[in-house]
């Protein structure tokens, strides 16, 4: 049929679809935050207890797995902000959970990556939690950065009753449990509040983050103005309590539970310049110790991983099923990592591995599907703004602290070493190579430095810092670390509104 075809009219043909092809609509996109993932996924390797084969499918069938990516910051709030602004918790100020970027002089102005899409032709949308949640005076709803999309919804609230309604769920009996202080113990209100899990008499499909997927799959037939789409999506759990449908708690019979590793002793060689001890046994390690219920707790850690899985998978089918399946780039990202007994502690907040690790998937239609799978690339999620930016053509932000690691998706097996930081709170930093990760602290006036080989112990037993052989390491790390932190912004009690 071709050869019957005179050259100048096959020209045209091509000429014309290549034109199509270059003005054809960028590539949707999907971002979803998954609240406290850590590590503890099947294709992480956190740890092999896990069962995620939803996310585990999606990495098998075209999505590229990053080993080595880390959160810019361990709690929710800095680490949020700094990825939405693409600016450190050091350069701002944002520090903690109780500062909100909106009224930090150095991000208030600043295009977050919604509004950044939108500035550049894309519709966005939201529901669940992207933004940390802070107290807004002139709002009874406080503020969950609804201003940054173009449509933000709240899919499991009360107005939605009806369609998207929650109810509230009763626990199956003896299920319910809250470690809290021993009698007279003195504890921060947050540490005696908050430790609670409980399986739930109710179906995943009544509950909070399987409603927020169905939102996003729900979505997915619009047709957007004709615009592409960025959509955000936020999953609350494994974020305590960790209360989740009883079929999740099912799956992990508890006299299989194994627990992570502890070395007595471990923490004795974190010291000050003075050779002083710098690091305790954390209050909720110790409560569970004395409660006995370590197995219990990490059982509820995984059966709430679970939970996201099965909310994920419907995620991944809807979109499998959607006209959107072959143009949509999908991000899932955990926004920081959280230990379960490692070094003697539970939580997040730590500068340690298991805080500063996090899974984070991409998957490219055309692109991810075509390559390896997995890359050790050293990356950040703070370098998730231009990334993003890059992969749908539009410009990068000149804000942007982080670096495109397009060229690193397009090529998983490259060579990708630059150390990459994450500030854990003002004055405590690390920074991550491909073999050590070195944290320095001068935090209260004391400086602890803390030097680890995670290819050869990776469970950071051994402090090398204090090793003299280690010496031309540490400097040559210590040139990443910030050389300056902007003071603490404004406290969310003090801004007057
Ligand atoms: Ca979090
Ligand atoms: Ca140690």
């Amino acid at each position: 049929m071709l050869k019957l075809m005179p050259l100048r009219v096959i020209c045209l043909i091509l000429i014309c679809s290549a034109s199509l092809f270059a003005a054809g609509k960028p590539m949707n996109v999907i971002f979803i935050a998954v609240d406290d993932l850590n590590d503890w996924v099947g294709v992480f390797g956190g740890n092999p207890q896990a069962q995620t084969p939803n996310i585990d499918k999606f990495a098998n069938q075209g999505a590229l797995v990053f080993e080595k990516a880390f959160s810019p910051a361990t709690v929710c709030g800095p680490s949020r902000s700094a990825l939405l602004t693409g600016k450190y918790s050091h350069t701002t100020g944002v520090y903690g959970n109780d500062t909100n970027l909106r009224h930090a002089p150095i991000t208030k102005n600043l295009d977050t990556i919604p509004q950044w899409f939108s500035r550049h032709g894309y519709y966005s949308l939201s529901a669940g939690k992207i933004f940390h949640k802070h107290q807004d005076k002139t709002s009874d709803k406080g503020d969950e950065g609804q201003w940054a999309f173009d449509e933000w919804v709240n899919p499991s609230a009360k107005e939605h009753k009806g369609k998207w309604g929650r109810n509230k769920f009763s626990f199956k009996e003896g299920t319910k449990v809250h470690i809290k202080p021993a009698p007279g113990e003195k504890a921060v209100a947050y540490s005696a509040k908050a430790l609670q899990w409980g399986e739930l008499a109710a179906k995943p499909e009544e509950t909070k983050d399987y409603i927020t997927s169905q939102w996003a799959v729900d979505q997915l037939s619009r047709n957007f103005d004709d615009k592409p789409f960025f959509m955000a999506v936020g999953i609350s759990k494994p974020h305590l309590p960790w209360y989740v449908p009883s079929q999740f708690y099912d799956q992990f019979p508890l006299d299989e539970i194994v627990l992570p590793k502890v070395k007595e002793g471990d923490l004795d060689d974190i010291v000050d310049s003075k050779g002083k001890v710098a690091a305790k046994k954390h209050v909720w390690w110790k409560w569970l110790e004395r409660e006995g219920k370590h197995k219990e707790a990490v059982r509820a850690y995984l059966a709430s991983v679970a939970y996201v899985d099965h909310c994920l998978g419907s995620i991944f089918k809807g979109l499998n099923e959607s006209k959107y399946a072959d143009n949509t780039i999908v991000v899932i990202w955990g926004d920081h990592g959280w230990h379960l007994g490692e070094k003697f502690k539970y939580g997040k907040a730590t500068p340690w591995m298991e805080s500063c690790r996090v899974p984070l998937l991409i998957r490219m239609p055309g692109v991810t599907d075509q390559g390896v799978g997995k890359s050790k690339g050293l990356v950040n999620l703070i370098d998730l703004y231009p990334t993003l930016s890059d992969l749908c053509g539009l410009p990068i932000n000149p804000e942007n602290e982080g670096r495109s690691f397009k060229e690193l998706i397009y090529n998983p097996k490259m060579e990708w070493n630059y150390p990459t930081v994450v500030t854990d709170v003002k004055d405590q930093s690390t920074v991550f190579d491909q073999q050590y990760q070195y944290i320095r602290s001068t935090k209260f006036n004391k400086k602890v430095l803390q030097l680890y080989d995670y290819v050869k112990d990776p469970l950071e037993w051994n402090n090398l810092a204090n090793n003299p052989e280690y010496k031309g390491v540490i400097e040559k790390l210590d040139q990443h670390l910030p050389s300056k932190y902007e003071a603490m912004s404004i406290h969310n009690k003090n801004v007057k509104h």
